[in-house]
């Protein structure tokens, strides 16, 4: 199964990142707690290697919240500041806030000593498409400034946004990289709607996310579906879409229809809090 993704526009946009690298104090690395691994951009590393860095682990309502804690510490032992956060509940927001002033704050101090007050501190917001970077932004600023949506590719071009307390936010579109090295990260990228449902066989990844599930807890399409999980599952799939209605003329089964609706219900957290990988 190919499921790279890396059109034109990523390409652009990765340069968009370099050329604005240097007008930044810092920059924000939004990833999907659900796949800490796979919704890593490995060229940022790279591409930001000697500037200051805070990485989100968003969505983390959707993620194992053991898992939540053992991704966060495995990213600070590797040195990174690293944040769990929720950008749809504004509850969150006072913690994204401190995780940025604690980052910030000796470059707060140098411009204090050289007389300079009120300096604004710019941060860039990076990360894969649909990982929230865009409603992070809309959560710190306490409106609704960039443009937001379920699907990879929402945000097209840069777009600053200032907030109170002397902070401007760069957002960012989403990108991915040129090759995604292994099939088990293209398959979660797929799972989690970080690569666009047209370029990949959505009745394929329905097939992948239920065993994918089913090894992570026999109950969770159980309890959501009330189907036998014993079963080998395309026919699982079939049973969901018989009890779903999901059928097309003459009997058949809508397989497009009941594999997007499963793989919604799993980005919805509608089967439970899954994270897919580990830290080992
Ligand atoms: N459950 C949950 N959903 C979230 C969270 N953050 C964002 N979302 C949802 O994820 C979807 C994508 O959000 P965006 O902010 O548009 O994502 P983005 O990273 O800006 O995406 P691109 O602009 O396409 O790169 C939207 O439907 C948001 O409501 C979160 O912390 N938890
Ligand atoms: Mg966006």
């Amino acid at each position: 199964m190919n499921i790279n993704w890396y059109p034109g526009h990523m390409k652009k946009t990765k340069e968009l990142l370099k050329e604005n690298i240097k007008l930044v104090d810092l920059v924000i690395e939004v990833i999907d707690a659900r796949i800490p691994r796979s919704s890593k951009n490995p060229d940022f590393d790279v591409l930001f290697n000697n500037k200051k860095r805070l990485i989100v682990l968003n969505k983390s309502d959707l993620s194992s919240e053991t898992l939540n804690n053992q991704w966060i510490n495995y990213y600070k032992a590797k040195g990174y500041n690293a944040v769990l956060y929720n950008a749809l509940n504004n509850k969150e927001i006072k913690k994204l806030q401190n995780a940025i002033s604690s980052v910030t704050k000796d470059i707060i101090t140098k411009y204090k000593e050289k007389g300079i007050k009120n300096k604004t501190v710019k941060a860039m917001i990076v990360g894969i498409p649909n990982a929230g970077k865009s409603t992070l932004i809309n959560s710190i600023a306490r409106k609704k400034s960039a443009k937001t949506g379920n699907k990879p590719g929402v945000t097209r071009g840069k777009q600053w946004i200032r907030l109170q307390g002397n902070i401007d936010l760069l957002d960012t579109p989403g990108i991915l990289w040129p090759k995604i090295t292994t099939d088990e990260s293209a398959l979660n990228l797929a799972f989690t709607g970080a690569i666009k449902d047209e370029v990949i066989n959505l009745e394929e990844i329905a097939i992948e996310l239920i065993k994918k599930i089913n090894d992570l807890d026999s109950n969770a399409l159980k309890n959501r579906y009330d189907v036998d999980i014993t079963k080998q599952p395309t026919d699982i799939i079939c049973d969901i879409a018989v009890k779903r209605g999901c059928i097309i003329s003459g009997g058949e089964i809508d397989l497009l229809r009941i594999s997007k609706m499963i793989v919604d219900d799993y980005r919805k957290g509608k089967l439970g809090r899954f994270t897919l990988e580990k830290t080992l």
